[in-house]
C-alpha cells in the first residue's frame, strides 16, 4: 500500500493527501455521528485532470472510493466502511466559481463550491440560486447535487435536480464527461446528466455543475402563525398562492416539542408569541416586485398580514406575527432551522425523512404520532419540515435521558411503524436526504423488485469493478 500513497502523492501532492489519524478523522465520521470509519488516505484533488487520474489510479488498484463534499449528508453516504480498505476523496479544494452569465441566467462551478458562496454570488449578480437549507455554510454544490437535495425553497423552484442545466462527471474508469452544457432544452437520447444526479457519488465523481440562476427577489414577507393542526396548515397554505398572487416560497410545519428543543439548546432564540401551541406555521413570500410600502398595490408584508387577518376570522391561525424588520424575520427562521442542532444537542433521535401527498399529511400525523407511541410509549415525537413538499421530518427523540445503546433496540419496531404507514400512503421514505449507508435495508424492503433490479443492472453496467462509493444506495 506504501507504493499505491506513493502513487497518490504523485498526483495530488503533498497539499492533497491526508494521511495521519488526527487529520482523518473528521472526514471518517458523519455529521450525526453515527458511523466512524477507516480509510487509507483522504485525497482533496485540485482540478478534474487530478480527480480523473486518481480514479484510473483507483480502477487499476481495485481500491473503492467514497466521494466527500461538506460531510453533512444524514444518510452516511460520504463515510468510508470500517475495514479501511478505501479512499475518501474530498472535493473541498475544487471551490473555483468559473462563470457567471447574467444574460442567461446561469453559473458554472467547481463541485467543492459552498452552497452559501454559490448564494452570494448570485446575490451579488442581482441574480437567485434558490436552493436554501440549514447546512448552506458548510455542504458542497457537488454533495447538493449528488443528493438531490430539497429544503425550504423547493416547493417553489423545485429541488436540487430542477436547478441544474450541466455536469461534469469523473466515471468510474477515469473517464472524464462533458456534459457540461447550459441547455435547457436537449432530447438527445437518454438522460445521462439525471443519472448522476440524487445517485450519492455511486456511479461517478461530479466535478463541475453549471447552475440555473433566477431573479433576485425584490420584497420579502416572513410570518410565524400558531395553527390549531397539520390540517389547518395545509388548508393555510392552500389559499395562500392565490392570496400571494402565487409567491409563497417557503411553508414549514413544526410541532411545539421541537420548537422547546430549540429554545433550550440555542442560544438567542425567543418564542415569539405569548401563549404556548401544538403547531407552527412559518410561512415566506417573496416577489421580484419592489417594495413599495403604503402604494395602491401593497407590500407582500401588507398582503400577508391581511391574508393572515382573513385566516384568524376562519380560525386556521390562533396567533400569529409577521416580521417587520429583516432581522425579526431572521429570528423566525432560526427556530426553523435550528431543529437539527438543537435535536442533536438533546441525545438519540431517529429521523424519519418521509413524503406524503400534501392533502393527506392531516390524516398521516394523528396516525403517524400514535403509531410511533405505540412503538415506545416514551419516545418524544419530533415532527417539523417542508409541508408544502408533502415532506416531514416525521423524527423520533429518545425518551429523556437515554443513550444510544439504549434506544438502538427500540429503532427497528419505531421505524417499520412509521415506514408501513408511509407506504400504506402512497409516500416515499426518504424525501430528501438519499439513502446512503443508513436505509439500504428500507430500500431493499419497501422497492419493488423491478425497480431494485433495475438499479442493479445500471450500478453493474456503469461501475462493473464496484469501486465507486460501494455498500451505499444498492448492494450489488
Ligand atoms: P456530503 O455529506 O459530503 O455527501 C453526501 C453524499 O453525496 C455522499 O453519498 C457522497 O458520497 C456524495 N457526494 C458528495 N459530493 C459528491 C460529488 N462531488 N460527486 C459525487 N458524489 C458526491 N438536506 C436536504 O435535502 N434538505 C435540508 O433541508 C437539509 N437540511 C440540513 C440541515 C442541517 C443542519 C444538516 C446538518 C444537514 C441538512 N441536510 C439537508 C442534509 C445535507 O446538508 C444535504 O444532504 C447536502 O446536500 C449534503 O451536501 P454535502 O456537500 O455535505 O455532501
Ligand atoms: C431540515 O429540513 C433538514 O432541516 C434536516 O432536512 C432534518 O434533522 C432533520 O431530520
Ligand atoms: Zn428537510
Amino acid at each position: 500500500m506504501t507504493d499505491f500513497v506513493e502513487k497518490l502523492r504523485g498526483i495530488v501532492g503533498d497539499k492533497g493527501l491526508i494521511l495521519d489519524d488526527q487529520g482523518k478523522h473528521p472526514f471518517l465520521t458523519d455529521w450525526r455521528e453515527n458511523y466512524l470509519g477507516r480509510a487509507l488516505a483522504i485525497v482533496r484533488p485540485a482540478t478534474t485532470e487530478e480527480v480523473a487520474a486518481v480514479v484510473k489510479l483507483c480502477a487499476a488498484e481495485k481500491v473503492a472510493i467514497v466521494p466527500q463534499g461538506g460531510n453533512t449528508g444524514m444518510s452516511g453516504g460520504a463515510t468510508p466502511q470500517e475495514d479501511g480498505h478505501e479512499i475518501v476523496l474530498s472535493l473541498t479544494r475544487m471551490n473555483r466559481i468559473l462563470d457567471i452569465d447574467k444574460v442567461g441566467y446561469t453559473m458554472t462551478v467547481e463541485a467543492g463550491v459552498v452552497l452559501k458562496t454559490i448564494q452570494e454570488t448570485a446575490a451579488d449578480n442581482d441574480r437567485l440560486f434558490p436552493l436554501s437549507l440549514g447546512a448552506e455554510g458548510s455542504c458542497t454544490i457537488g454533495g447538493n447535487l449528488s443528493t438531490n437535495a430539497g429544503g425550504v425553497q423547493v416547493l417553489h423552484y423545485g429541488n436540487a435536480r430542477n436547478l441544474v442545466l450541466g455536469l461534469e462527471v469523473v466515471l468510474p474508469n477515469g473517464e472524464i464527461w462533458n456534459g457540461l452544457r447550459a441547455l435547457k432544452k436537449d432530447n438527445t437520447g437518454y438522460d445521462l446528466r439525471d443519472l448522476y444526479l440524487g445517485a450519492e457519488g455511486t456511479l461517478g465523481i461530479v466535478t463541475r455543475a453549471v447552475l440555473k440562476l433566477w431573479p433576485k427577489p425584490k420584497d420579502h414577507a416572513t410570518s410565524w402563525s400558531a395553527v390549531p393542526s397539520p390540517q389547518a396548515a395545509v388548508e393555510l397554505l392552500s389559499g395562500a398562492y392565490a392570496a400571494s398572487e402565487d409567491n409563497v416560497t417557503s411553508c414549514e410545519l413544526m410541532g411545539r416539542q421541537g420548537i422547546d428543543l430549540v429554545l433550550q439548546h440555542i442560544p438567542a432564540t425567543a418564542d415569539p408569541l405569548s401563549e404556548r401551541h401544538d403547531w407552527y406555521v412559518l410561512m415566506e413570500w417573496s416577489s421580484t416586485r419592489p417594495r413599495r410600502d403604503g402604494d395602491n398595490a401593497g407590500s407582500l408584508r401588507e398582503k400577508m398580514e391581511a391574508y393572515l387577518g382573513e385566516a384568524m376570522e376562519k380560525g386556521l391561525v390562533l396567533d400569529a406575527v409577521v416580521a417587520q424588520t429583516e432581522a425579526q424575520s431572521k429570528s423566525l427562521w432560526a427556530l426553523r432551522e435550528n431543529h437539527t442542532e438543537a435535536s442533536k444537542k438533546e441525545g438519540p433521535s431517529i429521523k424519519h425523512d418521509i413524503s406524503v401527498a400534501v392533502s393527506q399529511i392531516p390524516s398521516f400525523v394523528p396516525e403517524g404520532l400514535a403509531a410511533m407511541k405505540k412503538a415506545l410509549p416514551g419516545c418524544r415525537p419530533l415532527v417539523f419540515g417542508h409541508v408544502g413538499d408533502g415532506n416531514l421530518h416525521f423524527n423520533c427523540q429518545a425518551p429523556a435521558g437515554w443513550n444510544k445503546a439504549q434506544f438502538a433496540p427500540h429503532i427497528e419496531a419505531i421505524s417499520g411503524a412509521i415506514y408501513d404507514l408511509v407506504v400504506g400512503y402512497a409516500g416515499s421514505i426518504s424525501a430528501e436526504h438519499g439513502i446512503g449507508r443508513i436505509k439500504l435495508h428500507e430500500l431493499e424492503h419497501y422497492r419493488s423488485k423491478i425497480e431494485l433490479d433495475t438499479m442493479r443492472t445500471l450500478k453493474r453496467a456503469l461501475d462493473p469493478q464496484n469501486i465507486m462509493n460501494p455498500g451505499k444506495v444498492i448492494r450489488v
